[in-house]
């Protein structure tokens, strides 16, 4: 049994936040059935192409364990299956840009006409006002949520991240808010409207920099290296470079091979509670005890000059020794590991948070499976659907379609060419 057996999701989503948010659903045990425009798809299947005439990474990264259905929801014929599948979904989850849903003439009004308990789940760039009707993509999104802005070196522009925080940042909200209304529609009966704007995920995320736009009010942020370089604060939160987040500094230090791998690197965190044992490792006992050392606060105008020791330290080892010695002593340190190294790490594939996925057009690939495990719900992962691949199935099996009418609404051009 998986956790959401007998949930059933109409999958409007596309490109990369409403497909992550679907393919959770579809790992917690969720039947999701992704609508498609016939013929055409979801625009990533042929976007970044690796292997010519198969479906991207881009695609099948993100819709693992879903079917696909091809269906013209603004043909009349569409329109009707499209309404059969709001009459037996539990779930419809869209990310179109604001009001093609309306547009379709399924509207949050007529969808609740249609099935009183169903949840509609929408992810949108902005949230009602000045900016509600924009069409918004990852970066703009960091940008507009308060990431890029704090991002970045002091003395360089702002800068977006690697981490998907306001695609997959946000299908995550979402997927949350989703499990929640289901909940809540045990009791109730009733279904909701569910939204989660970009926006508001990354500035959810980067919330620890809205806390620091505060704190400024009350002097400079000491824990932020320009503090210690006498730099001036201005009256927003500066972007801090690689310094730790939290009242522990660290740093990201050069450890042996940098100047050949891009990425020998270690993050190191200068932990108070830990502070005599990276005195020991690094060479320096004396500072134990000295004045100007001894003490958390009174390090904190001196940090460059120690991380410059450390990092002297640092650069005899490889990142993989610093972790191997620094452990052991419970001073907090990380490699930074490149995507080659992540996708070769066996103890990923071990725990399923990397999978080897099968697919008949382009082979074998990696992707990442499920991030969340549920001891009583395990997650087999499974490639992604061929566009139309189910259209039949979906018809006749969840639909109920069959004789004479399946033979209509196939003959209406509503589904694509159905084998
Ligand atoms: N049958 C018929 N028409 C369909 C259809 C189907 N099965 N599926 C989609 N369409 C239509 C839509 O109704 C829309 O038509 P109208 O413009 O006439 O209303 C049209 O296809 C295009 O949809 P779209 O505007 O959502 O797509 P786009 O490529 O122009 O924009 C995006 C993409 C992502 C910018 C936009 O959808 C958006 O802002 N979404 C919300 C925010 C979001 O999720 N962004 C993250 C995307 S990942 O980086």
């Amino acid at each position: 049994m998986k956790a959401l057996d007998g949930i059933k999701i109409l999958d409007f989503t596309h490109v990369q936040s409403g497909p992550t948010c679907t393919q959770l659903l579809a790992w917690f045990g969720a039947d999701v059935i992704k609508v498609e425009r016939p013929g055409v798809g979801d625009a990533t299947r042929k976007q970044l192409v690796d292997v010519p005439g198969a479906d991207s990474l881009y695609f099948t990264m993100l819709n693992h364990n879903k079917r696909s259905i091809e269906l013209n929801s603004k043909n009349e014929t569409g329109k009707e299956v499209l309404t059969r599948m709001i009459e037996e979904c539990d779930v419809l989850v869209e990310n179109f840009a604001p009001g093609a849903l309306d547009r379709m003439g399924f509207g949050w009004e007529r969808i609740q006409e249609i099935n009183p308990r169903i949840i509609m789940a929408s992810i949108k760039g902005f949230g009602p006002g000045e900016y509600e009707d924009c069409k918004v993509y990852e970066n703009i999104a960091q940008c507009a949520g308060g990431s890029a802005s704090t991002t970045g070196f002091r003395d360089g522009p702002p800068l977006v991240t690697g981490a998907q925080i306001g695609d997959s940042g946000t299908g995550l909200h979402l997927c949350l808010g989703i499990v929640t209304a289901l909940f809540q529609r045990e009791k109730s009966g009733r279904g909701q409207k569910v939204t989660s704007a970009m926006q508001d995920s990354v500035l959810n995320l980067a919330r620890v920099k809205l806390r620091d736009q505060q704190r400024l009010a009350s002097g400079p942020l000491d824990e932020y290296s320009q503090y210690g370089e006498g730099i001036p604060f201005g009256d927003a939160t500066p972007r801090a470079g690689n310094d730790s987040g939290g009242g522990q500094p660290g740093r990201i230090l050069k450890c042996k091979g940098w100047e050949q791998d891009p990425n020998a690197y270690t993050y190191f965190i200068m932990q108070a509670a830990v502070w005599d044992k990276v005195c020991d490792v690094i060479g320096e006992p004396d500072w134990k005890t000295a004045e100007g050392y001894a003490k958390p606060p009174e390090r904190l105008d001196k940090l460059n000059q120690i991380f410059d020791r450390i990092e002297q330290w640092t650069m005899t080892k490889s990142k993989f020794e610093v972790m191997d010695i620094c452990n052991p002593v419970n001073i907090p340190v990380g490699p930074i590991l490149s995507m080659k190294e992540i996708s070769e790490d066996q103890g990923l594939f071990a725990t399923g948070t990397l999978v080897n996925v099968p697919h008949p057009e382009r082979g074998e690939y990696i992707s990442v499976g499920c991030p969340v495990k549920l001891s009583d719900s395990s997650v087999e992962v499974e490639r992604s659907p061929l566009l139309g691949e189910h259209t039949r199935e979906v018809l006749e099996e969840v639909l109920g379609y069959s004789g004479d009418e399946l033979d209509r609404v196939i003959a209406s051009g509503a589904v694509g060419e159905v084998s």
